[in-house]
């Protein structure tokens, strides 16, 4: 082990604001333009851009430091292009600061709460002088609020209950959003003089959807010079504890960092335990006694002497287990497949062959069949399917049967100039309240495969959401039931229904549930994964993307999968194309193969 003896110096990691702050810079702009009664195209130019901007295929202060040109990516013209460099350099740009300087600006926090749109928030900014979320809360405690004109008992009480629930569950960020500053500031850890190895722990490390901070472990033998160097970090905002091992900050983005520095002979131990979860730990401690061993951060001891410590996989062998993936560790019951040797082999982004669900600018998606199809193909995919939107999906410009006929000719000509990769020809069809589906069969016998999708009516009770899709299901022409649950992480729980009984229709059908790795669904949640698995019923890690950049997103689906037990062998979109195309047309009906076993 060589460890150096200058100080270490901080490097100088230039600061730039990253995509994620870009495109909240934008929202911010577009809520204020709302509140002030901007006109609507306004307002709606910056939602774009924050989309534009959330889409793009790399970090937009790199792309500009690499002298790439904005403006020749889809949707960024000059005004757009200026905007993103300001943000990126400075955080902000000359009109944010001055809507800053003429609004309260926790009046953009109340936009968040249901029920609350912009004209309701000038009207309680106004007329009760409400500036903030506690303002609101007095508010509304005090009956003013249903009083005012616009408002009502309904909404004030529905206000009251979600601005309640908010204090009560704190606040956590999507794994997604979390990535694009944690995998940076590991990367700064890394490269500290002296730092041999630092990782990211806690619950981003087990996958979970969402973060409620991070917990980095780092390992050096100047722990001291370690820390400094950390708390010079361009994007912390302030440090809220620190020691000569230990310290905690807060990034500029809100997001807190506990970061513990450890010594070589360490690492294993400090990353099992910082890993968790803090069930699994209390599990394996358990283990360890019974052994007459102490497992802590600092190593697995027997009396005093060290028995391991320096690699987890040296920590769980000392208890008899072989190394238990972190996305396993929540005691429930990894411990006991690992003793008797049936851990899973988890799936893996490589394993993955294809993609059943990709828009593109035929619907609301921003880049062609072309250039989707491409960017799938450089990723060495062999296959996706196109699946637009049906018609009832205004919004999304949902295709009817002769915009799809269109889209049919266009795939044909398009796979018989190509070879070694395939466009399957699909839709996200809508399910309507009564499970009937968007588009007549007629149309969806022509294509490959139909993905079908709840958009609407989330509020049905759970006999009738069951029953709903149920009978969808029943259609034969159906291959994958989209999003299952319905939720939005954060925004919109899942709605009510009978999960199992689904699944078990989709094991009587042969056809498949989707696991959508869009880092506001990741849904099929994890427990349903495992359901799945049980049941025998194939998922299809897909990425819904709407972008090339967006089958980045598919790693935060697989993470989500490890979560739920999936192995290669559970997921259809890890089959070769012929393998696949047997499997859908046994959905259909059309073939008795077998399912082969996993
Ligand atoms: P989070 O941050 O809410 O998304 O979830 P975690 O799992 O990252 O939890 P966090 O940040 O409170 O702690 C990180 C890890 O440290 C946790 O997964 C296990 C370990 N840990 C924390 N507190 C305790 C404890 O009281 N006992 C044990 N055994 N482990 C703990
Ligand atoms: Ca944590
Ligand atoms: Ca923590």
């Amino acid at each position: 082990m060589t460890h150096r003896l200058q100080p270490a110096p901080s490097p100088a990691a230039p600061a730039f604001f990253h995509n994620a702050e870009i495109a909240a810079a934008f929202d911010a702009i577009a809520d204020m333009l709302e509140i002030g009664n901007a006109n609507p195209f306004r307002v709606r130019a910056d939602r774009n851009a924050s989309r534009v901007v959330t889409g793009l295929p790399a970090e937009a202060a790199a792309m500009i430091a690499k002298g790439e040109l904005l403006t020749d990516l889809p949707g960024i013209g000059e005004d757009l292009a200026h905007k993103i460099e300001d943000l990126a350099r400075t955080g902000s740009t000359p009109l944010l600061d001055q809507l800053r300087r003429s609004m309260p600006p926790a009046l953009i926090e109340l936009l968040q709460l249901p029920s609350l749109g912009p004209k309701r928030v000038k009207a309680l900014h106004d007329q009760l002088g409400v500036e903030t979320i506690a303002q609101l809360h007095r508010a509304l405690k005090d009956g003013r609020v249903a009083e005012l004109r616009g408002f009502g008992p309904k909404t004030a009480s529905r206000l009251l209950q979600a601005i309640e629930a908010q204090i009560r569950t704190p606040k956590r960020m999507k794994r997604a959003i979390a990535a694009q500053y944690a995998e940076p500031l590991a990367a700064y850890l890394r490269s500290i003089a002296g730092v041999h190895a630092a990782e990211i722990a806690g619950s981003y490390r087990r996958a979970r959807d969402t973060v409620g901070d991070l917990d980095i472990v780092v390992t050096a033998m100047r722990t001291g010079e370690t820390i400094e160097a950390f708390t010079h970090y361009p994007e912390l905002d302030r440090i809220v504890a620190s020691g000569t091992t230990r310290a905690t900050g807060i990034l500029r983005c809100g997001l807190q960092v506990d970061i513990r520095v450890v010594r070589p002979e360490s690492y294993g131990s400090a990353l099992v335990y910082f890993t968790g979860s803090k069930a699994h730990n209390i599990a394996i401690r358990g283990i360890a006694r019974s052994l007459g061993l102490k497992i802590s951060e600092y190593g697995v001891f027997r009396g005093r002497r060290r028995v391991a410590g320096k690699d987890e996989q040296g920590v769980y062998a000392s208890i008899g287990l072989p190394l238990i993936p972190p996305e396993l560790r929540e005691d429930q019951g990894e411990i006991d497949a690992a003793r008797e040797g049936k851990l899973p082999r988890l799936i893996d982004v490589p394993d993955l062959r294809g993609d059943l669900h990709v828009h593109t600018t035929a619907t609301d998606g921003r880049n062609s069949l072309a250039e989707m199809a491409s960017a799938a193909k450089a990723r060495g995919f062999d296959y996706i399917a196109i699946t637009e939107h049906s018609r009832r999906v205004t919004v999304a410009h949902g295709l009817d049967p002769a915009r799809l006929r269109a889209q049919i000719a266009e795939i044909d000509a398009f796979n018989r100039r190509q070879s070694g990769f395939t466009i399957l020809k699909g839709i996200e069809v809508d399910i309507d309240a009564d499970g009937r589906l968007d588009l007549p069969d007629g149309v969806l016998a022509q294509l490959d495969l139909v993905v079908a999708a709840v958009h609407s009516k989330f509020e049905l009770s759970r006999a009738d959401q069951t029953e709903r899709i149920l009978r969808a299901l029943d259609n034969p022409l159906v291959t994958i039931l989209a999003h299952p649950s319905g939720r939005l992480i954060g925004e919109r729980e899942p709605y009510d229904v009978d999960m199992e009984r689904i699944l078990r229709k989709a094991k009587a059908r042969g056809c498949f549930v989707e696991l959508n790795a869009h880092p506001d669904r990741l849904d099929l949640l994890d427990t349903q994964c495992r359901m799945a698995k049980s049941l025998g019923v194939l998922v299809s890690i897909n990425s819904d993307a709407h972008s090339t950049a967006d089958f980045d997103n598919l790693r935060f689906g697989v993470g989500q999968a490890r979560r739920g037990w999936l192995e290669r062998g559970d997921v259809v979109n890890t089959r070769p194309l012929p393998e696949l195309k047997r499997l859908i047309a046994r959905t259909r009906g059309t073939s008795s193969v077998s399912l082969p076993k996993a």
